[in-house]
């Protein structure tokens, strides 16, 4: 069973002005353990160079890596994981490329996603949104806490990460509902003074 810890930051580079091996950076020196590097906006090689030095600030600090989308650039990078959405490649594959010990997250948006979710060879299923996020297009609607709560029953014991609008004032009861893991953009990636990403890490762990 994949050791999940309770706060699951995911990076942002527009949000934060920072580099991706930056945020990891400050994000780590305020307690986090497991990072998901996320990028919607740079090319594939750009990518595969910010991922590349990121994961050496990762390596050199302890902290596991998850590569958003992209399982080639995890497999050739060999980063910790690949965290899937519905419309990229099938778990399976993945699974197929990067081994029986990289983690693979997957989304899913419903109920009724995470139930088929749980049943395929995924380390965690992530659900969400929960609350109404600015971090993500078309999030579709939010599940709320009953909704983490609903899929915590339907899927039994398999890891679960709860994803969109969570801060420190709300994640407490996300736990609460059902959910083993929070994941977090904006409640941590301030613009601005890179210091204050460590700062509220480090608030944001004492809130759970
Ligand atoms: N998937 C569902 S909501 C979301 C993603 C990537 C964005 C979460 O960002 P924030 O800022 O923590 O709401
Ligand atoms: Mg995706």
């Amino acid at each position: 069973m994949l050791d999940l810890p309770k706060l699951y930051p995911i990076t942002d580079r527009r949000l934060s002005g920072l580099s991706h091996a930056e945020q990891v950076a400050r994000l780590s020196d305020g307690g986090a353990s497991l990072v998901q590097l996320r990028e919607k906006h740079l090319s594939p090689r750009e990518f595969y160079r910010e991922a590349e030095e990121a994961l050496r600030v990762a390596r050199a600090r302890g902290v596991r890596l998850v590569i958003n989308d992209r399982a080639d650039i995890a497999l050739a990078l060999g980063a910790d994981g690949v965290h899937l959405g519905q419309d990229d490649m099938p778990p399976g594959a993945a699974r197929s490329l990067l081994g029986d010990k990289a983690i693979i997250g997957f989304s899913t948006h419903s109920v009724a996603q995470a139930i088929e979710a749980a049943r395929l060879l995924v380390d965690y299923v992530a659900i969400g949104p929960v609350f109404a996020t600015s971090s993500k297009e078309n999030p579709g609607p939010a599940v709320g806490l009953e909704g983490v709560a609903r899929v915590r029953e339907a899927v039994g014991q398999v890891r679960l990460v709860a994803i969109g609008g969570i801060n420190e004032e709300n994640a407490r009861a996300v736990l609460d509902a059902g959910a083993d893991s929070v994941a977090v953009i904006s409640a941590l990636l301030a613009p601005g003074d890179p210091a204050e990403i460590t700062r509220r890490t480090r608030l944001f762990l004492d809130s759970l």
